[in-house]
């Protein structure tokens, strides 16, 4: 039987890549619910032709849904466990659940045995996180890893819809001589914003007591999870960038073992959801605007460390919306479906 599926937040940036890659991947529903928060209720959405109108998400509109698809933020903190109450699973693409021991955190290629041991609430992790380790994990199966220090170059979109208007507004002040008046970025709830056309902020999300971000924390503590290693040294700086989609990753990674160019292009253009471009002579390596709308994972630009033979760099760059959030966590339903893990 098709499940009954509903996505919350199907106006956003992700609820939106949901819609297309429901289209795109033809998965199978028996019915669909659009959710959204009061302020998006009544707004209409088509869905392989058939037009919804979105309703607004109370506990009960999961009675009766199988699959929840959330595309995050606050409201899944409240209507998570109401829905996994009702028997629905729950895909949270919010950073709430994410380091909740009973909550697994899966990337379906990375670690799929954690999705068995759910009760009712699945994570889907960061971004920044999800494309790194489509990249680290073909790695981490040829050798342990000790340490990685990564350096993000994060797309506008990261920041929703919001941030991709301020950029294209920003761009357009600032060739009309206009003065730029930034209001999104680096986060809406810090009291100051500057502006990121012709511009770099190296600040996502607030910072903690110990100096990094949010997001440099999340890469930390959910690399730990999902590779369930807390022994990796990871050191993390994240920056925002004047690009629109698709997030860029620079990653030194050590491993226990001195590992051979060859044996890594192999091992990652073995692993599903993960492509290899990376040829110096042809000038071929992952660019943003290339990658983005794409399933896969880019990576490129692999090279030894100068001092460590243990150690290699990498380009990693993929489409923060598709495999950084809707697609990983439609993918996890999929996982689900195909080994009959729905009541
Ligand atoms: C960004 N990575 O690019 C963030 C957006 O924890 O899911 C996603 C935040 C999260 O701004």
């Amino acid at each position: 039987k098709k499940p009954v599926v509903a996505i919350l937040g199907a106006t956003g940036a992700v609820g939106q890549e949901f819609i297309r890659l429901i289209e795109e991947r033809n998965f199978p529903y028996s019915e669909l619910k659009l959710l959204a928060s009061s302020r998006s209720a009544g707004k209409k959405a088509t869905v392989n032709g058939r037009e919804y109108t979105i309703e607004e998400a109370k506990p009960e509109s999961f009675n009766g849904v199988d699959i929840g698809l959330f595309a995050g933020g606050s409201i899944s903190k409240e209507l998570g466990p109401e829905a996994a109450r009702r028997g629905c699973v729950v895909i949270d693409n919010s950073s709430t659940f994410r380091m909740d021991p009973e909550v697994p955190l899966v990337v379906p290629e990375v670690n799929p045995e954690d999705i068995s041991w759910h009760k009712g609430i699945i994570a889907n992790p960061n971004c920044s996180t999800i494309i790194m380790l489509m990249a680290l994990k073909p790695i981490q199966n040829l050798s342990k890893i000790k340490k990685i220090v990564v350096s993000t170059y994060q797309a506008v979109s990261g920041a929703g819809k919001e941030g991709i208007d301020e950029l294209t507004d920003e761009v357009k002040a600032y060739l009309n001589g206009e003065e730029m008046i930034p209001h999104i970025l680096p986060s809406k709830s810090l009291p100051k914003h500057y502006p990121i056309a012709f511009n770099i902020i190296p600040h996502i999300d607030t910072f903690q007591e110990n100096g990094y971000s949010k997001e440099e924390m999340k890469m930390v503590n959910e690399t730990h999870k999902i590779f369930h290693d807390d022994a990796i040294e990871i050191s993390p700086t994240t920056a925002r960038v004047p690009v629109y989609r698709s997030h860029s990753e620079s990653v030194l990674v050590e491993t226990e073992d001195e590992l051979s160019i060859e044996a890594i292009r192999k091992a990652i253009d073995a692993f599903p959801g993960a492509q290899i471009q990376d040829n110096l002579q042809e000038m071929e390596y992952p660019m943003p605007l290339y990658t983005s709308d794409k399933n896969d994972v880019y990576i490129g630009r692999i090279r030894k460390d100068l001092y460590n033979a243990k150690a290699v760099n990498l380009w990693v760059t993929g489409d923060q919306i598709r495999k950084g959030a809707a697609l990983n966590a439609l993918q996890i339903a999929e996982y689900m479906l195909d080994h009959e893990m729905f009541k």
